[in-house]
């Protein structure tokens, strides 16, 4: 176990500047892209730019995946690439609800991965009817963050091991940032409770480091979590118990949450850098208290509000398919076409359906990009394995059944 740190407080450094408002556009301009590409995933099977009215043929006939979780996870994905822009960060992304797929799928498809290993899928038109028609369809897409997705090395189907996965990435790996977002019904699972611990094992001189986010979205399916109802002093306590500091980001409106967000990963970016600083000039591996986010946000956010005189957004009714029986339910029809027009596709796609330019610009680029970052996509980073020949290991037994020996020590 790492040892603790002295108790001298961290170097006071400048606070990061907040984002100007055309920025701001910008990046919700891109989370709007995202939350489209959720949503079309899940409903349309044709028509993936609403150029034509919407009618009941363009849909699925089976509605599979999870709107509750996406919008949060496509939040955290946008913040972290203006982040890997602004500090050439090498970065991954782990999502621990990794049901919320659509959340993750959408900003690797517009970051150009998704069409780079699946060319059939390029950023055109037909791509973009391709990648939704695929979507949770047999022989297709995964509906979770399965092995396939650009990115992926934690598919988040058995909830709980999000937080282990991404110390897992982080130990022997100086360089790298692993972003991993914790869902609150997640966190109530065994293995994910004690994950949190992990810090104490992770040397910040030759280890690299873990940045959690918490998401509380409220609800576990159709259950209220506990860590969304306690207090904020009290979930506050509980995270610096576990060696953490919690920095929170809560709240519903999206321009307050893109300047609060950006602001806080910078100052958790600055802190992890201070601490691989500090601990790497003097040599000595130290536990400091590593910087977490604690995001509070609607389950469903920016999805339908009321759903036949019942509250969706922010409450669990948005775990899944918010809204069911579009094909044969006029209303629910109209409700469809008016939330996916609330993300104002037209100003996102170009003629083509390429997303346009200014937006592509705010991903970053090549293998800075999280979904093509060689530590998270299989086979990329290979070492041969040290295999000595067995046969040497082998015990010289002079006289059978005479002498005693333990068969662990040799094979160990
Ligand atoms: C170990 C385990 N238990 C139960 C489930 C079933 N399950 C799927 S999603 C979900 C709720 C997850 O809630 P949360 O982690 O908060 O994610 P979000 O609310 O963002 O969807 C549950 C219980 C599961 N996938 N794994």
């Amino acid at each position: 176990m790492i040892a603790n740190a002295s108790p001298s407080p961290p170097t006071a450094r400048p606070q990061p500047a907040a984002m100007e408002t055309a920025e701001i556009e910008q990046i919700d301009a891109y989370w709007r892209a995202c939350n489209y590409l959720a949503a079309g995933m899940i409903y349309l099977r044709d028509n993936p730019l609403l150029r034509d009215a919407l009618k009941p043929e363009h849909l699925k006939r089976r509605l599979l995946g999870h709107w509750g979780s996406s919008p949060g996870l496509s939040f955290v994905y946008v913040h972290l690439n203006r982040l890997i822009r602004l500090h050439d960060v090498n970065a991954i992304f782990l999502a621990g609800p990794g049901h919320g797929a659509p959340g993750v799928l959408g900003p690797v498809y517009l970051e150009g991965t998704y069409s780079e290993v699946y060319p059939q899928k390029d950023g055109d038109l037909s791509g973009l009817q391709r990648f939704f028609h695929d979507f949770s369809f047999p022989g297709g897409i995964g509906s979770h963050c399965t092995p396939e997705t650009p990115g992926s090395i934690h598919e988040g189907g058995e909830l709980g091991y999000s937080v282990s996965h991404a110390f897992g990435a982080a130990f022997d790996n100086p360089d790298l940032l692993v972003t991993v977002v914790v869902g609150d019904g997640e966190a109530e699972t065994g293995p994910l409770a004690t994950a949190w611990h992990s810090t104490k094992f992770l040397n910040p001189v030759r280890d690299g480091a873990v940045l959690p986010v918490l998401h509380l979205n409220g609800y576990k399916i159709n259950n209220p979590t506990l860590l969304a109802r306690i207090p904020h002093d009290e979930l506050a306590a509980l995270f610096r118990g576990y060696g953490w500091t919690p920095h929170f980001v809560e709240g519903d409106d999206p321009a307050t949450m893109h300047r609060l967000m950006a602001q806080t990963l910078e100052q958790c970016y600055a802190d992890i850098k201070a601490i691989q600083q500090d601990a790497r000039r003097s040599g000595k591996p130290v536990r400091p208290s590593w910087p977490m986010i604690i995001l509070r946000s609607p389950k469903g956010w920016t999805g339908p509000t009321v759903v036949d005189g019942h509250q969706v957004e922010g409450t669990w009714r948005a775990h899944q398919v918010p809204l069911t029986g579009v094909r044969e339910n006029p209303e629910h029809l109209a409700q469809l076409v008016a939330w996916l027009q609330s993300y104002r596709p037209g100003e996102l796609f170009d003629e083509s359906g390429k997303l346009v330019a200014s937006l592509k610009a705010l991903a970053p680029v090549g293998n800075r990009r999280m979904s093509a970052n060689p530590h998270a996509n299989g086979g990329q980073v290979r070492r041969p394995l040290d295999l000595p020949d067995f046969r040497t290991y082998a015990i010289k037994v002079a006289h059978p059944a005479r002498s005693r020996f333990g068969n662990t020590r040799p094979l160990g």
